[in-house]
């Protein structure tokens, strides 16, 4: 066949069946686009207002849909633009087609507009080497059939991540003869499971244990494992803690769910981890964030736990800690091997009854008591904790909610839970402010007969708040709760609580003479095109809800927060390795014997 190579992308998308594309033009990719024209109604292609935003959508859509979104950019800055929502899929395993415009081939070198060349000619690609799986730069049109296949297949196998195309405009414009082959007829099928033996030598070890823990990471979920891993649970009574790409893998409200673990975990998640002869880790990576920054005895004490980790990902078996049994394969296959070695072993039994469930239970609810004043707390401004309280009683149980950084990240972690897999939707690797708003309306496209919500700071949400704007446009009635405290105030607490209530600079939003600015950003929603309002008592959050998501429209409900502790932030039962500058003499002491306790071998 006869096609341009925008035509040959066009036709291979579509038989991929990606949705959507998301970009924002420029003579780079002008003839790319030029292919989708006689393609409507097939793929639809969409506009975003800055290409950072255009990213977050995809990547929300994927976590959502498990569908494989496009994005398009022009060349140079549009491009560059992607790169930090593109690290924060990388980060978290999530795939996206990046398509970037790319100097002409016949100009390479020369220096054309928003080429980068002084160290490579069209050099942009290097720049994201660190945050996609691969990156192609094809010179030929016809190379393009085959290198389509390879991104797709790359983006899905294993561990999933970007890709990056960089599409020389001529490349796009072409017309070369090529043949398309079928994507799945080049693509490898089926589960890579884990070792048999290994997984037998799990079940034994686990069976033995006296006090097992399951730690789950974004890994089940994104094998599609979470019966799997309920069952393993049930079957052998072990709490189940998770990490923030995890959350949501079994429902929060399951008698063995023990909330998170970590330096934000909860009461229930850290005791019963620290205290556990062995743990089984799933689809997980020990981040410092889920570890208590590797302190003994705070989150995990391994050894003597024994850890058996499974992974997709070789690279992260041992990679932070000794690891008594390593297993290399898909979470889902493997979960399933396991579950059928210990119904080999032993007959299933009920939970329930053993003192050990007795214990998980009295320490989930002493969980629950630590949070009740805030919880309950009718201050104004008001607590976080009774923002969420009160938009999770107004949500129904399958809706999404979706996070990006700060308290709200943080709190609806540890404090609000969520029902289901994929309800949950949060940049779990890079904690990103900016994702909030694009990534309510990557999951809104993906869900758009389910309540889809942002919980945002109001720093988060002004760093990408233009994409309310595309919400607008695109008519798609995402609803957006931002907790207003005026100011970057999670890192004013950090501030605050190991330098001082002297030492905050640049984190609350103050004028140059000290008083504070404050954005009215119900205002700035409804210039954008949004149902907007603006409360300040807690028993407004539900109706504030209730007429946001009656609206129709995107729709922005703006509740003004504390700037106080404990309203304003959250319950911290783990540890952070945060640096405290040698010249806080006491605050530095504290930090260097925790910091001792640190293990990293
Ligand atoms: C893009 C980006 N820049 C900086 C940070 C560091 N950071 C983490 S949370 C935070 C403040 C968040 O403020 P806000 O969204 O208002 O939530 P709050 O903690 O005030 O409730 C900052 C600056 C980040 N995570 N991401
Ligand atoms: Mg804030």
């Amino acid at each position: 066949m006869r096609m341009t190579g925008g035509q040959i992308i066009a036709e291979y998308l579509i038989r991929e069946g990606v949705p959507y594309l998301f970009g924002v033009s420029g003579h780079g990719i002008t003839s790319l686009l030029d292919a989708f024209v006689d393609r409507r109604g097939e793929i639809e292609v969409v506009q975003a207002i800055h290409e950072q935003g255009a990213a977050h959508m995809a990547d929300a859509y994927y976590r959502v849909s498990g569908k494989v979104c496009g994005v398009f950019t022009s060349i140079g800055p549009g491009a560059a633009n992607t790169a930090m929502g593109i690290a924060n899929a990388y980060i978290d395993s999530i795939p996206i087609l990046l398509m970037t415009g790319s100097v002409h081939t016949h100009m390479r070198g020369r220096g054309v507009l928003q080429e980068l060349e002084r160290t490579q000619w069209a050099n942009f690609p290097r720049m994201m080497e660190p945050v996609v799986k691969r990156w192609w730069q094809p010179s030929k049109v016809d190379q393009l059939p085959n290198v389509l296949h390879l991104a797709f297949n790359l983006m899905l196998e294993g561990r999933r991540g970007p890709v990056l195309l960089d599409l020389p405009m001529d490349l796009q414009a072409d017309f070369a003869e090529v043949e398309l082959s079928d994507p799945v007829s080049r693509r490898p099928r089926g589960r890579p499971h884990g070792d048999p033996e290994m997984v037998n030598r799990a079940a034994e070890v686990l069976l033995r244990a006296r006090r097992p823990l399951i730690l789950v990471g974004g890994g089940v979920m994104a094998s599609g494992g979470e019966a799997a891993l309920q069952q393993v649970a049930e079957f052998l009574g072990a709490p189940v803690t998770v990490t923030w790409m995890g959350k949501g893998t079994i429902p929060e409200d399951h008698d063995l769910y023990a909330w998170p673990c970590g330096d934000l975990g909860s009461i229930s998640g850290n005791t019963l981890a620290r205290e556990a002869d062995v743990i089984l880790a799933v689809g997980c990576r020990f981040t410092d964030r889920t570890a208590s920054s590797f302190r003994r005895g705070i989150t995990f004490s391994i050894p003597p736990t024994q850890l058996i980790h499974i992974d997709i990902d070789p690279y992260e078996i041992g990679k932070n800690y000794h690891t008594e049994i390593g297993i290399v394969g898909d979470a889902h296959a493997t979960l399933e091997d396991l579950l059928v070695a210990l119904r080999d072993l032993r007959p299933a039994r009920d939970y329930r009854t053993t003192p050990y469930f007795a214990h998980i239970q009295g320490l989930k609810k002493q969980w629950d008591e630590a949070l009740r004043p805030t919880r309950e707390s009718n201050a104004s401004p008001m607590a976080i904790s009774r923002v969420l309280a009160e938009a999770r009683r107004f949500l129904d149980r399958d809706a999404i909610v979706v996070t990006g950084a700060g308290n709200p990240q943080s709190q609806v972690f540890t404090e609000f839970p969520v029902y289901g897999p994929r309800q949950h939707i949060t940049p779990g690797g890079f904690s990103a402010m900016g994702f909030e708003v694009p990534g309510a309306i990557g999951a809104k496209l993906a869900a758009p007969n389910r309540q889809v919500l942002t919980i945002t700071g109001d720093g988060g949400f002004l760093q990408t708040v233009q994409e309310l704007a595309m919400a607008a446009q695109n008519d798609l009635p995402a609803v957006f709760l931002v907790c207003n405290n005026n100011g970057w105030e999670c890192i004013k607490n950090l501030q605050t609580n190991q330098f001082g209530p002297d030492r905050v600079i640049a984190t609350t939003f103050l004028k140059r003479d000290g008083s504070q600015f404050s954005v009215n950003l119900a205002q700035v929603a409804e210039g954008m095109g949004c149902h907007a309002e603006r409360i300040t008592h807690p028993t407004e959050v539900g109706p504030a809800l209730q007429r946001a998501f009656a609206s129709g429209r995107p729709a922005v409900v703006e509740a003004m927060c504390s700037q106080e502790q404990p309203w304003n932030g959250l319950t911290a039962t783990g540890w952070w390795d945060v640096t405290v500058p040698a010249y806080h003499e006491e605050a530095r002491a504290r930090y260097e014997s925790a910091r001792r306790e640190e293990s990293l071998t």
